[in-house]
């Protein structure tokens, strides 16, 4: 159902469908906002003669509508080229807009929640060249600091804005700039994460600030919302159900329990100033905690403007609540069924089909296939996604298993929670989420999971260096910091065979968290390994001379390998090990160790406290005095752009691991390889001429 059908009738604005025409995005901005003939002689677009917010606030509300139809006519064209999210952002051109015309940006400060949306933000804030969006140096995918005054918050992980607003609104207020907005844009999936909860609650308790919260409600996270918030949402969308949600709501959010009723206080005016304005009541939003205006026509300019106006002029925290489509404007996107173009690669624009087929299979496909296989024979294994489906791999799953599969929203700290409790309840959870949102739920894998020794196995896709989603989007931190949780197995599987093995072994541990992690992107062909220690670890290389050892983990094999490759050809003796289970350290890995002079750990994700350290304290605990040297990523934001570069800035190239590897060994660089002792069975090192 699009917005027309869900809101009071108003001027509906559908935006013009095009999308063949770009408009010049690399073309200098001129530096002064030409007007109406001077304009069109230019043969420039609207769009084009926007250089600030400012800008905007000259347009009648007919150019208005033409810009954002040449705002959709770019982001289809650009967008096409380059990929990205797509969907999100054809869904709140006018929003956007509005929100520019009725507020000041950067003195009114915008805080866009995970940020994805923020393609036409950009466009409004001077920024048009979207030629290398998400490419190395190139344009940020989300809102950027370094890029631009009006871009505030860069995190990118859902449901933080509430937050971010609250705090930066009370600090206008100690600071004197009462007269300063605060704007949250948040979408309904951002909505179910707990954060935003916390924060309603919060700022349910200081109404003295100029907060608004401008809920951008599309009905879908990738796929539909899902939850108690979601209906509710929806039964607001849906007119006629309004006032029996009224009587109903208090009901519905006390069954959510004490946020639940933090959120039902917060909503109540939402309801409340809903009926009001249908009944023309004049006590409009009276002993409300927050106010609430709508739902709005998300893609009506000035409905929206009016609405905004009217939150403006509150000087308490105020919910505006827009229905809006995503993909609107591009049928392809519109009639998406999975996720509405919600992020794409390269597509044609006239079709919306990808221009590259991918030439392989993906990590999340083998996935995919291997957990149905596993549950079909293991009644008791459930999936649990936040938001995420089919890009983590449960689809299939939730095909197969319908009532096996649970989408917890955007909410991975609950996720991990509730898996305990499924545990404790006789089931064996797995929960896929992508390794960096992993993080949200640390304290939950560490005292829910990990204290209740609970049978949890947690599928992180998209681990290590993921590339054009930048920083807070790699996978990097998921080793140093799940490795803490005492009686945590965590497995790193190389190639797509282990990984349907490795999953097996997982699921099979019932007293404690396992997890399963692996990068994006396709599978490499089977690596097969020379042979298998007792305790499962493989050897992938054995070189009789015992001079370097590589610990490869994951899918690091394919680097681990070349970089042997090339250490042999300089007459250095390489064997390279795959410990499949990297944490805990198995013992033949240290056994190993000790009879080498160099170990080389490679892993995707940082070298602090990462597997390499974790051996590292391993083999002193064992006596082992091998030289160790960590190769992973190093403790810093690593910017957006393509995988390879981000590998090769960071020196996890084969070449670079090699040389570097090489200075060891011949003492150039630290850490020395040690000197041979009499019973390790290491021998001295020599290096061959090449042959
Ligand atoms: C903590 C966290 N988990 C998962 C994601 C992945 N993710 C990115 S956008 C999105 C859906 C957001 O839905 P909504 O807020 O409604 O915005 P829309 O894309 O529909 O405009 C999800 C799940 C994330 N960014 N952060």
């Amino acid at each position: 159902m699009g917005p027309e059908a869900r809101v009071a009738p108003g001027p509906v604005v559908t935006a013009p469908f095009g999308h063949a025409k770009a408009t010049g995005a690399s073309r200098p901005v001129p530096m002064r906002r030409l007007v109406g003939q001077e304009r069109k002689a230019a043969g420039m677009t609207l769009l084009e003669t926007i250089r600030g917010p400012r800008d905007l606030d000259a347009l009648s509300k007919e150019q208005l509508d033409v810009l954002a139809g040449e705002v959709r006519d770019f982001l289809v064209a650009n967008v096409a080229k380059t990929g990205g999210h797509l969907g999100p952002n054809l869904g709140v051109v006018e929003l956007t807009i509005a929100l520019h015309r009725v507020f000041d940006s950067p003195r009114d400060a915008i805080v866009f929640d995970t940020g994805h949306q923020s393609y036409v933000h950009k466009l409004l804030t001077g920024r048009q060249d979207f030629s290398d969006l998400r490419m190395t140096d190139g344009l940020a995918g989300y809102p950027q600091r370094a890029e631009s005054e009006h871009d505030i918050v860069e995190s990118s992980h859902a449901s933080s804005s509430l937050s971010w607003a609250d705090g930066i609104s009370r600090a206008f207020s100690m600071t004197g700039q009462r007269d300063r907005y605060v704007i949250a844009v948040v979408g309904d999936g951002a909505l179910t994460g707990g954060m935003t909860w916390e924060a309603l609650n919060n700022i349910s308790d200081d109404n003295d600030r100029r907060l608004i919260i401008v809920v951008n409600d599309n009905g879908r996270s990738y796929a539909p919302t899902i939850g108690g918030m979601a209906r509710f949402l929806n039964g607001v969308r849906t007119r006629r159900g309004y006032k029996h949600l009224y009587l109903s709501s208090r009901a519905v959010f006390n069954r959510l329990g004490a946020p639940g009723r933090a959120m039902y206080r917060g909503i109540r005016g939402g309801v409340h100033g809903f009926l009001s304005r249908f009944s023309n009541n004049e006590a409009l939003y009276s002993n409300l905690d927050i106010k609430y205006i709508g739902p709005v026509h998300g893609h009506d300019i000035a409905a929206l403007t009016q609405a905004l106006e009217q939150a403006k002029s509150y000087d308490a925290p105020v919910i505006v609540h827009a229905i809006t489509e995503k993909g609107r404007g591009y049928e392809p996107a519109r009639l998406d069924d999975a996720d509405q173009f919600h992020s794409v690669s390269p597509i044609d624009p006239e079709t919306g089909k990808p221009i590259h087929k991918a030439s392989g299979i993906s990590w999340p496909a083998v996935f995919a296939d291997e957990i149905v296989a596993l549950a079909e024979k293991d009644p008791t294994i459930v999936g649990i996604t936040a938001a995420m489906l089919r890009p983590v791999g449960l689809h299939l799953f939730a095909e197969r298993f319908p009532e096996r599969v649970i989408d917890v929203g955007i909410a991975e700290q609950h996720a991990a929670t509730s898996a305990a409790g499924m545990a404790f309840g006789g089931m064996h959870p797995v929960v896929a989420l992508y390794a960096t949102f992993m993080n949200r739920a640390f304290d939950q894998v560490l005292m829910d999971v990990g204290l209740h020794k609970a049978g949890v196995t947690f599928v992180l896709s998209s681990a290590g260096v993921t590339g054009p989603d930048g920083p807070s989007h790699h996978g990097i931190w998921d080793l140093a910091t799940l490795q803490v949780v005492p009686g945590i197995r965590i497995a790193a599987p190389r190639d797509g065979d282990r990984l349907r093995e490795e999953l097996e072994e997982a699921v099979a541990v019932k007293d404690g968290p396992t997890v399963v992690r692996y990068p994006k992107g396709l599978v490499p062909a089977p690596i097969e390994a020379v042979r298998r220690t007792t305790d499962g670890v493989d050897v992938l290389r054995e070189d009789p001379s015992r001079d370097v050892l590589i610990v490869s983990v994951g899918g690091m094999a394919t680097t681990a390998l070349d970089v042997a490759e090339r250490l042999n050809a300089q007459g250095i003796g390489c064997s390279v090990v795959d410990p499949r289970w990297v944490v805990p350290v198995p013992r033949s890995v240290v056994e190993l160790a000790a009879r080498y002079r160099l170990l080389v750990c490679v892993e995707d994700g940082v070298r602090v406290g990462g597997v390499g350290t974790r051996i590292r304290q391993d083999l002193r605990e064992s006596g082992v005095d091998t030289a160790v040297t960590e190769m992973g990523l190093p403790d810093e934001f690593l910017a957006h752009g393509a995988r390879a570069d981000i590998m090769e800035r960071t020196g996890m190239t084969p070449q670079h691991i090699a040389s570097d590897v090489m200075g060891m060994v011949l003492g150039s660089k630290l850490p020395y390889a040690r000197g041979v002792s009499g019973d390790t069975g290491a021998q001295p090192i020599v290096v061959r001429a090449k042959e």
